[in-house]
């Protein structure tokens, strides 16, 4: 993480001032979202142009086998990976959570990373409908893993509308462009075309406020399915320009800026999403989504996205993904 003022920090504290959260609250939130307590003071301190001392140490931000990320957002010291968050109290979440910015004059790469500029320095997003909480980040590389995103009721309602219809799984062919079996999946799948109940409606708006990016940009919420032993072999969810079936894909929509991974059931082991090159794992929690950029700020394709599904080892793994695109999907 940029231990420096922004304009974006700047906002994230005019606006929980005016909410009414004290400084010690908003110290301890700054030291959940990874940064430094000397910054945090300081820049508390600085911008509240007092003497203001936090009145009680803050609690310690814990390092946990569930969730593990780089809280520095740096990608530096993957081997000190620590949850972030996840531990304040319902009321200090509720008087500090964050409105996300409207960024729709913006294109959708730069309202997509100016999102992750707005999520580097959060705890806890207010998605309209509801407030979902940061459980761990490395926001240099625009990942973000949050609690909460959806409720039970609604993956529930997902996995009951999937169940009698998956399939064994897919993949977009590199020289044909279009989908095939392939042995690096071994899932099974649906999808649900853009809006098919109210449920996936609801999600694809709140997708689109936690992406940054309109709605119209999202695929179809593709469901897949993991039995014991069932894995997703690490790649890459961009179309590389260098494969021939890739100009096809691009006509619906252009390149898949991100991915948002919805995990709908505990997993009772194993299915943890990986990232290779990060040395990160995220383990499946009901209602939480994993939401990761495939293209950097500058518009390249991005090497540290490659990912991949481990292994379930006991239980059953359901999730929906949506890949998100630059230009509104057709
Ligand atoms: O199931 C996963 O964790 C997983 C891993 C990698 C899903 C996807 N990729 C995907 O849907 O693209
Ligand atoms: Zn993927």
């Amino acid at each position: 993480m940029v231990q420096a003022a922004s304009r974006e920090l700047d906002d994230w504290l005019t606006l929980n001032l005016d909410r009414g959260c004290t400084l010690d609250q908003l110290h301890e939130s700054l030291l959940h979202a990874g940064y430094e307590s000397t910054f945090a003071i300081d820049y508390l301190r600085q911008r509240s142009g007092g003497s203001w001392q936090p009145s009680a140490p803050a609690a310690a931000v814990t390092a946990s086998g569930r969730v593990a990320v780089d809280a520095s957002g740096d990608g530096a010291s993957p081997a000190e990976a620590v949850l972030v968050g996840g531990v304040a109290t319902a009321g200090r979440d509720a008087c500090c959570a964050l409105t996300l910015a409207d960024h729709s004059g913006k294109s959708s790469l730069e309202a997509w990373w100016a999102r992750c500029d707005e999520l580097a320095g959060a705890t806890r997003v207010n998605l309209g409908d509801r407030f979902a909480q940061i459980a761990g980040r490395n926001a240099r590389n625009g990942i973000f893993y949050l609690r909460n995103v959806l409720s039970h009721e609604e993956c529930d309602a997902m996995v009951e509308a999937s169940a009698a219809r998956i399939r064994s799984s897919t993949v977009v062919d590199p020289t044909t462009g279009q989908f095939v079996p392939d042995h690096r999946r071994s899932s099974f799948g649906t999808h649900f075309e853009r809006a098919a109940n109210p449920v996936v409606a609801a999600v694809e708006q709140r997708l689109a406020v936690l992406s940054g990016v309109p709605e119209p940009n999202g695929e179809g919420l593709q469901i897949l399915h993991y039995r014991v032993g069932g894995e997703y072999r690490p790649h890459f969810d961009y179309f590389d320009p260098a494969t021939p079936g890739c100009a096809l894909q691009l006509k619906h929509g252009g390149q898949r800026l991100l991915t948002i991974i919805l995990y709908l059931n505990d997993v009772d082991g194993g299915g943890g999403t990986i990232f290779p090159e990060l040395g990160l794992e995220f383990l499946p929690e009901k209602g939480a989504a994993l939401m990761f950029a495939s293209i950097t700020r500058e518009g390249a394709l991005q090497p540290q996205s490659l990912h991949g599904g481990s292994p379930v080892t006991a239980g059953v793994k359901w999730i929906a993904t949506r890949w998100i695109r630059a230009g509104a999907y057709v």
